[in-house]
């Protein structure tokens, strides 16, 4: 780890204890998920276990962070120094693993598609996403450890194949099921589509941002760990609490369209 002037070391660390308390936040309100009816609980408990678990990371990933730094002072001016405990970067694609796959199931899920229907797209989706991370964790552990531009580079473009894959499913394939949606949800719908698009695409941007901030010998830069951990925190609240609103509206609207009381449900005695 490269030495951290107090304010890209502040950034960091605060910005990882507010992801704490966001996750920790939207699980509760996602669990609840006020005037959402039976039918669309199962989405909202999917959407709560990812902000979760991404809680429980975020807690592990800044006591790991707070542990790789000592704070000294250098040449008169306080730093933070690699303290020689590495900062655990698995953390997030062990996070990622879990919640990735569970975020293309919320949003089956919010469709309430034929169980033959919802299959046949996650049986893409899902092992496309847990190829993309995996494809993803040897570059970043190359970026990280000071590992060849070849790995770095070669790593990225595997891992970018099966992120194309998911986008061209959703784009393409899943447009049939939306079009068969309730008018009133359909453009929730859409909206949650491009939301994917577009926070999914900061993590490949981080990841950009992370393989360019290399000094010539591969270590990384002061600029490289803030954009690269900034970058991914930022993404992360994006594409799970964030999506995971998008997703409860249209549960929401769903449940305005349907009914709230019984549905899904045994009929009341
Ligand atoms: C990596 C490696 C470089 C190439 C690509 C990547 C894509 C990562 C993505 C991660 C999404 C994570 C989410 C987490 C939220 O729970 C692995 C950085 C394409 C798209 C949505």
């Amino acid at each position: 780890m490269p030495t951290l002037d107090p304010f890209g070391y502040n950034v960091i660390y605060n910005l990882l204890s507010l992801t704490v308390a966001t996750m920790g936040a939207a699980t509760l309100f996602f669990f609840f998920a006020p005037r959402v009816n039976a039918r669309y609980k199962p989405a909202m408990i999917v959407t709560g276990l990812v902000t979760a678990i991404a809680c429980y990371h975020y807690f592990q990933i800044r006591l790991s962070f707070e542990g790789a730094f000592t704070a000294q002072t250098v040449d008169g001016a306080r730093a933070y120094v690699a303290s020689g405990k590495p900062f655990n970067d698995f953390y997030r694609y062990a996070d990622w693993l879990l919640t990735v796959p569970l975020l293309m199931v919320e949003l089956i899920a919010v469709m309430a598609l034929t169980k033959a229907e919802s299959a046949k797209y996650l049986r893409v989706l899902i092992p496309a996403v847990v190829l993309m991370i995996i494809l993803g964790y040897p570059g970043e552990n190359a970026i990280s450890t000071g590992g060849s531009s070849a790995a770095v580079w070669g790593w990225f473009v595997a891992s970018f194949i099966p992120f194309l894959v998911v986008l061209a499913v959703l784009f393409t394939q899943l447009s049939a099921a939306i079009d068969k949606q309730p008018a009133e949800a359909q453009g929730l719908i859409k909206l949650a589509r491009v939301v994917v698009l577009i926070t999914w695409s900061f993590y490949p941007l981080a990841y950009i941002i992370g393989a360019l901030g290399r000094t010539e010998e591969g270590a990384l830069s002061a600029t490289a760990v803030v954009g690269l951990q900034v970058g991914y925190t930022i993404a992360d609240i994006t594409a799970k609490a964030g999506f995971g609103v998008v997703i409860y509206f249209i549960a929401r609207r769903k449940s305005e369209l349907e009914g709230y009381e019984t549905q899904g449900l045994p009929a009341a005695a």
